[in-house]
């Protein structure tokens, strides 16, 4: 059977010729790439470290895995290049059983300068250096499922649902011989279904996956046996679910209508960049889960397997994608079909996973024929590699609805900000109508929306670009709107869940930041907007006053904003005394007159929140942004 040997720790890492002891995850330009300076460290850097022989026999193989090195690398083994990989988000493996030896000297050369093969190049998020995820040793039989083939689990599981049972098909890739037998348990691990490698099997009665509502899993175990013993196993969950993207229904899940309603996850963190652990996927999922959303688009690259898993367990449906984003570059062609054959490869089994993302907005800069050319060899490799799920991109504002790229994936969905890079929110509902009417038998969704809010900066008369949290709100509650007047919209994702680093950025007067999260980086605040998705998502009880970081407020009079997920009637209370009532949905207004100081109280039935605000003289100026923000200076 296959161990795993963690070798996350006691890397020697050298950077500008200075060397210093580092464990992975590990990035090396965590905080230069997130200061707005705009040349962060893009450079080539070394990890080192020595590996003791491995317990193994004749009988073994050794294989090294990367599961996240950005964005280029070479690896060299006791002197020897084993291999060399491009693509700073896919995992990757290598087989070095033949140069093993006692003790081994183990190089990482990692390149993250600027090229014009390897995407991302150009995007709005800072490309962060190093082996940001884990590395480990895998001693393995030499007779085992596949550890070679665009870094795969070895198993490509296949289920479907026919009237009340599943239909489950196990693909094997065994790397030398033996026989395969493919058991499925349910989650008490009872044995539901058995058989061999590429033999349909019947789970009766089968309990589906179903969304946020019952995300129920199975595993499917697959065991390598030779002579009658078993020498390899691997296992997965899966998940049986069916799915219809329809042009006027929207998504359905398992024959019923499932709105996908949710956000975009970018998944780095304050100074640590992607160098990631467990307990944050965690936090990330589980703010997801409390905000209420249904799916989420992960965001612009492929994200850590266990991400994948979590989005399994907790029965989010998933945009999975690849970081071919923002500029076409050609030659880069085979670099876009590589990440997207690991893409795939590694992510097949997931349940959650329902589109491949083919590009980001991709008409941002110009390009030949080549870029057309590129998405129709996406098109093409995803529906034949996968024909059980569908293609989407996301396009940019401007592009047309008539633009040839909009004709060749499945599913277009637009990233629109009309409202916030430009004025008029209501052109966002007529791009929407306008690719509708050309495009009748094409699902619509919204990639992106979205504004940047800073929970420092406030106003009493919200505007665009004014980076308050006030008009982050107002920005929300117009696209609710324009969601809600179209159920037909296959998918809605939100920009973003979480701020993220953006190094060419200068805005909110927090340099080098894309602040556009309904929670800041640090996951710690909870921007009012969030409270306001929660309310239309969740079915949690709960009640919330708006503007708690908005203490110090002038004038006679000022409004309150209560956002509420169950309440029909909210009545609002200072200093003990009934102020109003409101009747309503999600959003309760009331204008209160000021007092030197405000002890608010909104109430409905048990569910009840406070919040202080003071009269002052004249306005707060640390609510105000000095200097001027600058958005559009992306990574270049
Ligand atoms: C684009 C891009 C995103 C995001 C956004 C923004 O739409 O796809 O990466 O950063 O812009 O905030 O402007």
């Amino acid at each position: 059977m296959r161990t795993f040997i963690n070798l996350n720790k006691g890397w020697k890492f050298t950077k500008e010729g200075v060397t210093t002891d580092v464990d992975v995850p590990h990035t090396w330009n965590g905080i230069d790439g997130q200061d707005g300076g705009n040349d962060y460290k893009r450079l080539v850097c070394t990890y080192a470290r020595k590996i003791a022989r491995p317990e193994m026999t004749e009988a073994d193989d050794a294989y090294l895995e990367f599961k996240g090195v950005n964005s280029s690398c070479k690896v060299t083994f006791n002197g020897k290049q084993v291999c060399s990989h491009d693509g700073g988000y896919s995992k990757f493996r290598v087989r070095v059983t033949d140069l093993m030896q006692d003790e081994n000297d183990l190089v990482v050369e990692v390149d993250n300068r600027k090229n014009e093969t390897v995407y991302p190049q150009k995007a709005d998020f800072t490309f962060y250096g190093g082996i940001y995820r884990d590395v480990s040793l895998i001693v393995v039989n030499k007779n085992h499922f596949d550890l070679d083939w665009f870094g795969g689990p070895g198993i490509k599981v296949t289920p479907t649902v026919s009237g009340s049972d599943g239909k489950v098909t196990t693909e094997a890739f065994v790397t030398g011989e033996g026989d395969v037998r493919v058991t499925i348990l349910d989650d008490k691990g009872k044995v539901v279904a058995e058989g061999g490698n590429k033999e349909e099997l019947t789970v009766k009665d089968v309990r589906l996956w179903n969304g946020r509502i019952d995300p129920y899993l199975y595993t499917a175990k697959a065991v390598l046996s030779v002579g009658g013993k078993a020498v390899d196993e691997v296992s997965t969950s899966i998940g049986f679910r069916s799915f219809e993207i329809d042009p006027e229904k929207g998504f359905i899940l398992n024959g019923k209508s499932y709105p996908l309603r949710g956000v975009c996850r970018h998944q780095d963190r304050p100074k640590i960049g992607n160098a990631l652990t467990r307990e944050m996927h965690d936090e990330d999922m589980a703010l997801i889960v409390d905000v209420g959303a249904t799916t989420i688009r992960l965001a612009h690259y492929q994200h850590d397997d266990y991400f994948y898993d979590l989005c399994d367990k907790a029965g989010m449906v998933v945009w999975a994608e690849i970081p071919y984003i923002s500029r076409h570059m050609d030659g880069a062609s085979p670099n876009a079909m590589s990440q997207m054959k690991e893409l795939i490869t590694q992510q097949y089994n997931h349940p959650s996973i329902v589109v491949w993302g083919l590009s980001n907005e991709i008409t941002i800069n110009g390009a030949g024929p080549d870029r057309l050319d590129c998405h129709k060899k996406l098109n093409d490799f995803c529906h034949s590699y996968d024909p059980t799920r569908k293609t989407v991109i996301a396009d940019y504002i401007v592009t047309r609805v008539r633009n040839k790229l909009n004709y060749v994936p499945d599913v277009v969905s637009y990233n629109l900000y009309h409202g916030w890079y430009l004025p008029f929110f209501k052109l966002a509902g007529v791009k929407l109508d306008r690719f509708r009417k050309a495009h009748p038998n094409t699902p619509l969704g919204l990639s992106e929306y979205g504004a940047e809010a800073m929970p420092n900066l406030h106003s009493e008369k919200p505007r665009r670009m004014d980076n308050t949290e006030e008009f982050q709100c107002i920005f929300h509650e117009k696209y609710l709107d324009i969601i809600e007047a179209r159920p037909y919209l296959w998918a809605t994702h939100l920009w973003n869940m979480f701020d993220f680093a953006a190094d060419a950025r200068n805005q909110g007067g927090e340099p080098g930041m894309n602040h556009k999260g309904l929670v800041t980086f640090d996951r710690k605040t909870k921007k009012d907007s969030f409270y306001l998705y929660k309310a239309h998502w969740s079915k949690d009880p709960f009640i919330h006053i708006c503007g708690k970081r908005f203490v110090n407020r002038c004038g006679e009079s000022t409004k309150v904003k209560v956002y509420s997920s169950t309440a029909t009637e909210v009545e609002l209370y200072n200093n003990g005394k009934l102020v109003g009532k409101q009747t309503g949905k999600y959003k309760f207004e009331f204008v209160l007159p000021l007092e030197a100081e405000n002890k608010l109280e909104a109430k409905c039935g048990d569910l009840v929140d406070t919040s202080l605000i003071r009269k002052v003289d004249s306005p707060d100026p640390s609510y105000k942004m000095h200097g001027k923000s600058v958005n559009s200076s992306w990574e270049k």
